[in-house]
């Protein structure tokens, strides 16, 4: 498919993008919890330190950058025609993914998506008598979210669930593995509970969000494709499971007295795979599974373990769900066992905006000419904070190849030539959306 690129850059402009991209990567990969690692959790000294270099590197382009009330940093550039010299008047476009990170995490998951924005803005940005503005009839704004993952308090989204204006004050009360509160942890950050609505943007503000992200899986990579246009992204719960049996001596109980947390909680994540895997779009994981009191010689009376499970539909989703949970009865009944599950995070599927696909697909096009046919749509299974801004604009995802797809892993890949494929689609994309009617 043929489509005249707009972007009127070198092809070593984009080369020299795409290695800053690929340095920036590994700047922001330093700044870590662990040396040897990437550790970068929510309102964290780390998640300070990157967004006080994002905001440099945001200033740099004459944006002007801000850390919103819930610890997001912002950047924002006017439209040349923005009447306004404090350019807030202007809805805008805004681009972005997140900062924060898994545990032993990969160096690109989000993070590359912040810096394709800032290279973005950089290529499509001119001079004006007072600085730097864009041709387009909207602002750009970008956004490196603080809390994507979820691993310091177990609920994900909580940075653009503010931005959505989804902020819940049950939320305050979680704790992170040291018993610190998310309210004690704003504070100890240095931002105020009482003011976190302030994060809150309206649609009217918003033309729209768009945001690059690496696939973390491996269909483009299997399919020899560079780039792929976001379907939808999967609805997700997450669930904090406890078993109950009864501890007992390892070497006195025979096993007719036994009851015995850990086979049952086993039997149950087990139950997971099946189920899951024979569903068309569903995955269920157990990523933490915890046995107690934890002695060699004692039978565990009690695991806690985790359950992510994400679907292409919330319906197909809560169905499984339910499966499951009828699995559990019959597992812990026949073990004498007691289970019991606390959700602790719940996310429907948003599917991207037909206009922000379009572009998006225009986008890749433009940039990878010589493709016949279509380029890939991808259903993502993966979470992003799209889905949580879905609720207050409507969204768009670029997804870039992922090396055998691997990612909240240490070899987390891309190719610093698709991280140019990439920078080179979203600009087309940007472009393409300016000169849509509004
Ligand atoms: O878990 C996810 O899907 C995302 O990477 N946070
Ligand atoms: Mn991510
Ligand atoms: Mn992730």
């Amino acid at each position: 498919m043929q489509a005249t690129p707009l972007l009127g850059v070198p092809p070593d402009a984009i080369a020299a993008a795409a290695r800053r991209v690929m340095m920036r990567c590994e700047e922001l990969a330093r700044v870590t919890a662990t040396v040897g690692t990437v550790e970068r959790v929510y309102l964290s000294p780390e998640h300070a330190r990157v967004n006080r270099l994002a905001a440099e590197w945001m200033r740099e382009l004459g944006m002007r950058a801000w850390q919103d009330a819930a610890g997001n940093q912002c950047g924002r550039i006017a439209p040349v025609n923005d009447l306004d010299p404090d350019a807030t008047s202007a809805p805008a476009l805004m681009l972005g993914s997140h900062l924060d990170t898994v545990l032993d995490a990969g160096r690109y998951d989000g993070i590359v998506g912040v810096l394709i924005a800032l290279e973005v803005v950089r290529l499509v940005r001119v001079p004006t008598a007072t600085g730097w503005a864009v041709p387009f009839p909207f602002a750009v704004e970008i956004m490196a979210f603080s809390d994507e993952e979820g691993t310091r308090f177990g609920k994900a989204l909580l940075g653009s669930s503010a931005v959505a204006g989804q902020w819940n004050d049950a939320w305050w009360q979680l704790t992170d593995a040291d018993g610190v509160s998310l309210r004690q942890a704003f504070l100890e950050f240095g931002l105020d509970p009482s003011r976190v609505g302030e994060a809150a943007r309206r649609p009217d503000e918003l033309v729209g969000y768009l945001e690059a992200h690496i696939e973390q899986g491996p269909e483009l990579d299997r399919a020899g494709e560079p780039l792929a246009v976001v379907s939808s992204i999967a609805s997700a719960r997450r669930f904090h499971l406890l078993v109950e049996g009864e501890a007992r001596h390892a070497g006195g109980t025979p096993y007719d007295m036994r009851r015995d947390a850990l086979l049952g909680a086993s039997e149950a994540a087990l139950a997971v795979e099946r189920i899951c895997a024979d569903e068309h779009h569903i995955v269920g994981t157990v990523g933490r599974f915890d046995a107690f009191p934890g002695a060699v010689n004692v039978i565990p009376g009690e695991v806690r373990f985790s359950l992510d499970l994400r679907g292409e539909f919330d319906g197909e989703r809560d169905r499984v769900w339910d499966a499951l949970a009828r699995d559990f009865d019959e597992i812990m009944g026949r073990r004498g066992l007691r289970w019991s599950a606390r959700e602790v995070h719940s996310a429907p599927a948003v599917f991207c905006a037909p206009l922000l696909q379009d572009v998006v697909r225009a986008g890749i096009d433009s940039t990878l000419p010589y493709r016949a046919e279509e380029p890939p749509v991808i259903f993502s299974r993966a979470g992003h904070d799209a889905m949580a801004i879905g609720s207050v604009t409507d969204v768009g995802m670029l997804f870039l190849r992922n090396p055998d797809g691997i990612s909240h892993h240490p070899d987390e890949a891309v190719s610093a030539q698709d991280v140019a494929h990439g920078i080179r689609a979203l600009a087309e994309s940007v472009l393409r959306l300016a000169k849509e009617p509004r």
